[in-house]
């Protein structure tokens, strides 16, 4: 088969790029290693910024996402008994959007058909070729046979696990990576949120966020330490613990309920660079991952595709190479920002195991001056719902 993009990776990233050159013009395939339900099954994102919700909207695939996904236009940092709100609508005039990342995939999932979108899914052992020119392939096993796409340009969406960045020579690139000492465990419940807004908590026994899907359905997240056994946390210990550190306000709200889904994330901070070298591009989880602190990885996953869907449009409605070449440096620009957010709300909100009553005493410093400055809080604000692409 030849086309003009091959995407590897059908997650949020490479759906997304998909739909944006299909609505150009521009000829494009994408193989998947799982299959459809697998990649819907997989619970993350919540949080939706601007760019995301745009290009949903750009692509006139959000009304299910405006119909029921939950405008938000504050989110509160709580530290022991004391709550600072972050009213984003009033300090920087935007909302963040809140509606999971297995909704907006579904979204993009459904509409395939109809937008002649061709995802080939269950394709095995896919091996990139000759990305260092201008004539690469890709090779994959589907239903027990070797198959071969031909393509001007291949795209790595293929998150932080697949073997698109893997194809870049360690002799041109570098690696910038930061892991932290504990992970997220997540439960997912239909269950009333205990607050009609996000509450990112520090308390003395460790992190918590209250987030949610829907008005009936609550994502809870508590930091355990990254070697923890899951085993160890039955769902009545896990509603325990997410009610002592959310505070007495947020726990007397609490509902209680079965765990639909109950995991645990590891917490990592890393940047592949470049992140396009000769015909090869890398988008999303595949070049870069942020702590979910921020709520940033899916977010930062559509930035680059805006970047390279535009990139590649250029290239094949006027031949004009100028944004492919540029890719790398405009889209890790971003990137840097949103590591540096990520990072440093994590720092703030979490108790790191080899910190000390001097570490404590700056959050506590840093949290006072959120709390008491309108600069700061816009800082964050403006952070959260995403700087402009
Ligand atoms: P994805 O979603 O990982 O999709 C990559 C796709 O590539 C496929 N793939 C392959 N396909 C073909 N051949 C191969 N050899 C392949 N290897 C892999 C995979 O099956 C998959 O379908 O990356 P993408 O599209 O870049 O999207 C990025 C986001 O998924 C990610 O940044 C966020 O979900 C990160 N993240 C979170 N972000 C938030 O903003 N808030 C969160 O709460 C949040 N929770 C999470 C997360 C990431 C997690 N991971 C990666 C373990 C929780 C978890 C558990
Ligand atoms: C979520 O709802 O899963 C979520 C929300 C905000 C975050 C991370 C995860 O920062």
């Amino acid at each position: 088969m030849r086309t003009q993009v091959c995407i590897i990776g059908a997650g949020p990233a490479g759906l997304l790029l998909g739909h944006l050159l299909r609505a150009e013009g521009v000829e494009c395939v994408v193989i998947e290693r799982q299959t459809p339900d697998y990649v819907l099954g997989r619970i993350r994102a919540g949080v939706l910024e601007n760019i995301t919700v745009s290009l949903m909207e750009r692509l006139g695939l959000d009304a299910r996402m405006k119909a029921e996904g939950l405008p938000h236009d504050g989110f509160n940092l709580a530290d022991g008994e004391r709550l600072i709100r972050i009213d984003i609508a009033e300090l920087v005039g935007q909302e963040v959007m809140v509606y999971g990342q297995t909704e907006l995939t579904r979204d993009l999932m459904e509409a395939c058909e109809e937008r002649g979108l061709e995802v080939i899914y269950q394709a095995a052992d896919v091996a990139l070729h000759d990305v260092d020119g201008d004539a690469p392939f890709v090779t994959y096993i589907h239903e027990g046979a070797q198959q071969r796409i031909d393509a001007r340009f291949i795209v790595g969406c293929d998150g932080f696990h697949g073997p698109s960045r893997k194809a870049i020579p360690s002799s041109v690139s570098q690696e910038f990576e930061r892991v932290y000492p504990f992970g997220w465990l997540g439960i997912l419940a239909d269950v009333p949120p205990c607050n009609h807004e996000l509450i990112y908590a520090n308390h003395e026994r460790g992190f918590a966020l209250a987030s949610m899907r829907s008005p009936t359905r609550s994502r809870y997240y508590v930091d355990v330490p990254v070697d923890e056994d899951i085993r160890e946390w039955s769902d009545d210990r896990l509603w325990d613990e997410l009610a002592i550190r959310l505070g007495p306000a947020a726990a007397a709200n609490i509902t209680r309920g079965p765990a639909i889904e109950k995991s645990i994330a590891p917490l990592r901070s890393y940047v592949f660079a470049p992140m396009r070298h000769g015909s090869l591009m890398l988008c999303g989880d595949a070049a870069h991952i942020v702590p979910p602190t921020g709520a940033k990885g899916l977010n930062l996953a559509a930035s680059d595709v805006h970047y390279a869907s535009e990139a590649l449009t250029r290239y094949f409605k006027t031949n004009d190479p100028a944004g492919v070449s540029r890719y790398s440096e405009t889209a890790l620009a971003r990137v840097w920002q949103s590591e540096r957010f990520s990072w440093s709300l994590t720092k703030l909100m979490h108790r790191f195991p080899d910190d000390g009553p001097f570490e404590r005493a700056m959050q506590v410093a840093e949290l006072d001056y959120i709390a008491n400055s309108r600069a700061m809080q816009t800082a964050i604000a403006e952070n959260y719902v995403g700087l402009p692409v």
